[in-house]
């Protein structure tokens, strides 16, 4: 799937020349068909992927009913148990987030490989952001990376690198649990934060492409014998925001240019690849 093609050549282009009114109205169309996805018991999903990657904020973006506007970000909070989105009323669709933190995931994961494990969850949605994780700490000088005389600058590229590695391990945990599937399943890697590499994109579609983030998940793909297991990128800005530290010391911002009308564009390219997915059902054997 193209992870941001469509989005580009509409923004460049502006062949649709929408207003914003009109891209939320997309957008709402697109929820509603989620929705639906959802209300026939087609999606029990659950999510994985590190501290501060946003996964948290993924069931808003799909399931959030409203206006079709953009989310507004409450700031990072980091979840402490596994957290469930469900639709209102009775509609039986869920989405299960696991909390990321790294002492919380050997308590918190297990459950949700169960569902996987069991042939419960008809996909798995692993969340990275090309190490733009939220921080968990006050300022940098209190964390391990910090070596005297580092500027914010210094600081940053080592602590998304650091962080872009926490991604390939946590990989390798679920992808560990989840070796004797028996059910087909698809597996979606979304790449969060759009907004903020936007300028570095084709640095970062590289890096999961053809890198060890990829060579994991083809291995995993190749080592299945009794199930197979689909695999797709998919990217998304889930809302605009800069990455920083708790005292508010920004290490990485959102790309100039990237603003509403874009954020609403990619938003629709999103949710369609979502839909799309969603309305395969459970994927057959081959
Ligand atoms: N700029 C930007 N910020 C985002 C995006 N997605 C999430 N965020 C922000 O990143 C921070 C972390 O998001 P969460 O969804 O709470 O992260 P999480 O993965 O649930 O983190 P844990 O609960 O600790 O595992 C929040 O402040 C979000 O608003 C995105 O696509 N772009
Ligand atoms: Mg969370």
């Amino acid at each position: 799937m193209p992870w941001f093609e469509t989005t580009i050549s509409v923004a460049k282009a502006g062949k649709i020349g929408l207003d914003l009114a009109k891209q939320s109205k997309i957008v709402r169309r697109w929820l509603r068909r989620i929705s639906y996805r959802f209300k026939h018991g087609q999606a029990f999903l659950p999510v994985f992927g590190a501290g501060g990657a946003g996964k948290s904020t993924f069931p808003k973006f799909v399931l959030h009913e409203s206006s079709g506007l953009p989310i507004i970000a409450p700031g990072y909070n980091q979840s402490l148990v596994v957290e469930t989105a469900e639709m209102v009323g009775d509609i039986p669709g869920k989405i299960i987030v696991a909390p990321g933190q790294s002492r919380r995931v050997p308590y918190q994961w297990p459950e949700l490989y169960k569902y996987i494990n069991d042939g419960s969850a008809q996909g798995i949605i692993n969340v990275v952001s090309y190490g733009y994780h939220a921080p968990d700490f006050e300022k940098i000088t209190d964390h391990d990376l910090y070596v005297e005389g580092m500027s914010l600058e210094d600081f940053s590229a080592v602590y998304f690198a650091k962080r872009r590695e926490v991604e390939l391990e946590f990989l390798d945990k679920v992808l560990d649990a989840i070796k004797h599937i028996s059910k087909p399943i698809w597996f979606v890697t979304l790449v969060t934060k759009q907004d903020i590499w936007w300028e570095n994109r084709k640095e970062v579609k590289d890096y999961y492409e053809n890198g060890d983030y990829f060579r994991r998940i083809d291995s995993y793909q190749k080592s299945l014998v009794r199930a197979h297991c689909q695999h797709e990128f998919i990217s998304a800005s889930l809302t605009l925001e800069n990455v920083k530290t708790l005292a508010g010391d920004v290490l990485a911002s959102t790309a100039s240019g990237y603003d509403f009308e874009m954020y609403e564009r990619s938003r629709i390219f999103t949710l369609r690849q979502f839909s799309d997915l969603l309305s395969r059902g459970r994927l057959q054997n081959v």
